[in-house]
């Protein structure tokens, strides 16, 4: 990454504790507020993080480089981008937090959401480190940057994920199919509708398998063009998902991700760690933090 493109984080945080206080505080949230979708609010957050993070783009030298550092979502400008739509439930449900924490940047708020639903719904440990600083409305990065699920060409899907974010083949495959194991599309944000999984609530390598193993027709209705599986029509996969299976280069990791759920999900704790760090330098004093679960707390 060029030098040019990365934003210092501060050195003056809180003590590991305090940040588990906080990951306890969401998790307890999580745990007591049951009433969206599948009942939980965690796919939410987690698109929520991958968002803030997405708009990183490594080849943008100037000001608008995007990336989670900034929390320039809490402005109309960022969340009026068509691809953040319905994100607003995600920011309200982790508000509160920023008005207890009152020195907890958005940035680091949003990122820390990502980590406590990832982990809360039963997946990896993901190492996080904080020190984003909010910054003002010149940081809001230009639209377009987040991709766009109509497209059907493995050419678009790496424009995006090598291209401005610089990740590897693999590296995407795994982002995408693990983050689709969680949650639905809704109509009344994305126009898309239904889940990817049978467990949308559960981190897991469900998509994966389902990817390969379903025969995916495109569904018969007057929507936006998306797939359905011809056996239970009630599962759904976006144009850019069923590139993963279409091109070869992607296929591959998709057959190894649907074979090898405990590499899938080291390798997602790993990429999607970094995603969230997109375009930040963390000073070396700043160790990377791994959070209990509440479970684990027996709490
Ligand atoms: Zn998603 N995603 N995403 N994604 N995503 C949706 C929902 C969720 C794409 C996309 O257009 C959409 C990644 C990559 C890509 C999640 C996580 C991650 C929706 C439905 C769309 C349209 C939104 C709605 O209607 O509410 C595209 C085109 C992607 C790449 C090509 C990556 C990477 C993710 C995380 C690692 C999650 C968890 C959801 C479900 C949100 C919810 O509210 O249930």
């Amino acid at each position: 990454l060029l030098a040019t493109n990365v934003r210092e984080a501060s050195a003056d945080i809180k003590p590991f504790e305090e940040y588990q206080k906080i990951y306890n505080d969401i998790a307890e949230k999580l745990r007591e507020e049951d009433d969206r979708d599948d009942g939980s609010y965690g796919p939410v957050l987690v698109r929520l993080a991958w968002h803030c993070s997405g708009t990183y783009d490594q080849n943008d030298p100037s000001q608008n480089k995007g990336g989670s550092y900034a929390g320039t979502m809490r402005f109309q400008e960022e969340q009026n981008d068509p691809e953040n739509a319905g994100l607003k439930v995600a920011q309200d449900f982790l508000e509160p937090f920023k008005t207890k924490y009152s020195n907890l940047s958005y940035g680091d708020l949003w990122t820390l959401g990502g980590v406590c639903a990832i982990q809360e719904l039963s997946g990896p440990k993901i190492k996080w480190r904080p020190g984003r600083k909010d910054l003002g409305l010149d940081a809001v990065p230009p639209y377009h940057r987040l991709p766009d699920a109509s497209q059907e060409t493995g050419e678009y899907v790496r424009s995006v994920f090598n291209g401005r974010l610089g990740f590897t083949d693999q590296e995407m495959v795994c982002l995408i199919g693990v983050g689709h194991a969680l949650g639905r599309c809704h109509v009344d944000a994305s126009g898309y509708d239904g889940p990817w999984t049978f467990s949308p609530t559960m981190v897991t390598n469900d998509f994966f398998k389902l990817l390969l193993d379903e025969d995916w027709k495109i569904r018969d209705w007057d929507g936006k063009k998306q797939y359905t599986d011809s056996s239970t029509k009630s599962l759904m996969m976006l144009p850019t998902d069923m590139v993963l299976k279409k091109d070869s280069k992607f296929r591959k990791y998709v057959e190894l991700y649907a074979k090898d759920e405990e590499k899938c999900m080291s390798d997602f704790a790993d990429v999607f760690s970094r995603l969230l760090e997109r375009g930040i330098k963390f000073p070396n004093s700043t160790k990377p933090m791994v959070f209990k679960t509440l479970e684990e707390q027996g709490l």
